[in-house]
């Protein structure tokens, strides 16, 4: 039997003890998509509403009208419901068990701490001048700061747009400028791998772009205690900022549509786009997510290896876990430092119950051998999630058996920024799993494949991935650009989402993502368009063009392979290419490093000059021979000379 066939059946212990059996998953997946008035009437129970919703679902896929409204005449706070709300119950129950880049150092924290600093952090921004509405940026390391800080934001109903810190001062300026940010808040440095990250030099280096008007204040927190510049009109010190600040804090009325967060995300084309998050839908579907598909049990201890700077983390280490009273692990490291069994040490200290982490990190791993693990027995895991990118089987096959100990299932768990929580993925009672599939729509999901042409395929088959109708976390628009939301996801199809995936169902009704169908590609689970680094490529004064491709790679899923043209009359060397990866580093940030740079002379284009990415892509896979129809190129002869220079990798 190949990989791809075996199947892990429910285990006993979650068929018997898990909240959703295969029964009760039939029985309200028919529910949610026959009646989802009615069903999502009854799950907005579980978020605490200052102002009871009458108005349940109002969304329309029309691209004439793309309308998303969900218990649109509800009002709630997101904070109050991660926080204030579990204080009678809970308030000495760990929310946060922090665990430092030092393996040293970590800390928890309890619900009622978590309130009283946020609390405090809220009031201190109140005191720099932040109303309802206005945006924060933040650019932090993960340190417990930054989940205050966001639901600081939540709690007086600022929005807050968190940038990852591994984005470069160029991508900081274009956020800040996109969304008008007042305020950013920081830290000095971050620490990642025995590393220290510049984050305010970052930051400073942002703030001197002439197109960022708006910033008023910096706020730094002193994380590490290095060196910074200081610029007294502008900077201040967290510590000073939440001096003599009250601890008490009065949660912000919000309607369930006024946006809680912006977050950043790149597409096949133009600049990354600011996804709009709103209040009520998120709470309601990432919680009820974050119960059903991780099984989270009053007690679990969860940890979600993502960076807050991603919607992951945002929905599956924040606001989700903490809507449920959950206590969640907030890592400030990297899975390698200081050996690559830090993972499992971390589960054994913090005797974690649920681990979620991502593809790259499992393949990394895997590549030291079996015994990398041997420092920690993992006794505590009973359940593991995979996000960001397909996990191949092999991956899989590793990570439940060396990881899980053969004992815990997985849950590949599909999603987008766009989507706010899950969408696909196991319920882990309810669902057989097949490794490599991330399985069965979640309730009130309606996906679909369709052909290029618009039709809707049946049965088994592949096609591009779409979703039929809305669900409550929806992204309701690109901030500022309405008309390119419209454009991005409803105009391909009508009348549905269009996911940008490709995906194969196969006769059990199982869903294989099989990866992007657009110019976005997925390194080590970092989302990024190919246009995005193509423009910072031209913007160097050697390049005269340059073409970006993914290739697949062991570890990282994809890597970037950059075919480029020198300016007129300048060499290749190897200088030049170490200069083009710096660059490429410089502005975008890490996680945009090339993988592969090859000279080319030219590019092959069709003769109304657009460049013909099928075959760059063919070339970087190393899969020449079948490159297809090649007859509507402007050059042939471009290809034979881009196939014999092929670089090694
Ligand atoms: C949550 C997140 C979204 C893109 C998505 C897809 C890929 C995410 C996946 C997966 C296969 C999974 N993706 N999870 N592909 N299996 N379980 O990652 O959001 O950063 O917006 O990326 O990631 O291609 O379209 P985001």
């Amino acid at each position: 039997m190949s990989e791809q066939e075996k199947i892990y059946p429910v285990t006993a212990e979650f068929a018997a003890n898990a909240w959703i059996n295969n029964e009760k998953y039939q029985e309200l997946y028919a529910q949610s998509v026959e009646n989802p008035e009615a069903f999502w009437a009854e799950q907005g129970k579980r978020i605490t509403w200052f102002k009871e919703y009458t108005k349940v679902k109002n969304t329309s896929f029309d691209p004439h009208n793309v309308s998303i409204k969900w218990y649109e005449d509800g009002e709630l706070n997101a904070a109050y419901n991660c926080l204030d709300r579990h204080l009678e119950t809970r308030g000495d129950q760990t929310a946060i068990i922090w665990e430092g880049d030092n393996p040293e150092s970590s800390k928890n924290i309890t619900y009622r701490e978590l309130y009283e600093d946020v609390c405090q952090f809220a009031n201190g921004l109140k005191k720099l001048g932040v109303h309802k509405g206005d945006v924060v940026t933040i650019y932090m390391p993960m340190i417990p700061e930054a989940a205050v800080a966001m639901l600081a934001c939540a709690r007086i109903g600022a929005v807050h747009s968190v940038v990852f810190g591994g984005f470069s001062p160029d991508a900081i300026a274009g956020r800040i400028i996109n969304s008008d940010s007042k305020i950013v808040i920081t830290s000095d440095e971050g620490r990642r791998g025995g590393k220290q990250v510049p984050l305010k030099e970052n930051v400073d280096e942002a703030l001197t772009n002439p197109h960022v008007k708006t910033v008023e204040k910096v706020v730094v927190v002193k994380c590490t205690g290095g060196d910074i510049h200081w610029h007294d009109h502008r900077d201040l010190w967290w510590h000073d900022v939440v001096a003599g600040c009250a601890k008490e804090c009065p949660a912000e009325p919000m309607n369930a549509e006024d946006p809680l967060f912006i977050l950043y995300t790149s597409g096949s084309t133009g600049a990354p786009k600011g996804l709009k998050h709103t209040t009520g839908g998120y709470m309601v579907y990432a919680s009820l997510t974050h119960q059903y598909i991780f099984d989270y049990k009053e007690g679990d201890v969860y940890w979600c290896t993502a960076d807050v700077g991603w919607i992951t983390g945002h929905s599956y280490i924040l606001y989700g876990p903490l809507a449920n009273g959950a206590t969640t692990l907030m890592f400030e490291g990297v899975p390698s430092y200081p050996t690559h069994g830090r993972m499992g040490d971390i589960c054994d200290k913090h005797q974690v119950n649920i681990l979620y982490t991502a593809p790259t990190a499992v393949r990394s791993l895997m590549a030291q051998g079996d015994d990398v693990m041997s420092s920690s027995t993992r006794q505590s895991l009973r359940l593991l999630g995979s996000v960001g990118e397909p996990i191949n089987p092999e991956a899989w096959e590793w990570y439940h058996r060396v990881i899980g100990n053969g004992e815990c299932p997985i849950v590949d768990t599909w999603w987008q920024t766009e989507t706010g929580g899950i969408m696909i993925a196991p319920l882990p009672g309810a669902t057989d799993l097949k490794p490599g599939s991330a399985t069965r729509p979640f309730f009130g999901v309606q996906p679909a494949l369709f052909d290029s042409e618009g039709k809707e395929l049946q049965g088994a088959t592949d096609g591009n991935l779409v979703l039929q109708d809305s669900w409550p976390s929806q992204a309701r628009s690109i901030w500022g650009d309405h008309e390119r939301f419209v454009q991005t996801y409803f105009s391909t199809y009508k009348g549905v989402y269009f996911t940008g995936d490709g995906c194969r169902r196969d006769e059990d009704g199982y869903y294989w993502i099989t990866g992007r169908v657009d110019d976005v590609i997925n390194v080590s689970g970092h989302r990024m368009g190919t246009a995005e680094i193509e423009s910072a490529l031209v913007a160097h004064k050697a390049v005269a063009e340059a073409a970006v491709v993914g290739y697949p790679h062991d570890i990282k899923g994809q890597g970037i392979y950059i075919y480029v043209t020198l300016a007129e009359g300048l060499e290749a060397s190897d200088e030049l290419r170490i200069e083009l990866v710096k660059w490429v580093r410089k502005e975008i940030g890490p996680i945009a490093t090339p993988d592969v740079i090859q000279w080319a002379p030219g590019l092959p284009k069709t003769r109304s000059g657009k460049i013909m990415r099928r075959i760059l892509r063919k070339i970087a896979a190393n899969e020449c021979d079948g490159l297809g129809d090649t007859s509507t190129l402007a050059d042939p002869g471009v290809v034979d000379d881009l196939i014999e220079h092929r670089a090694n990798r």
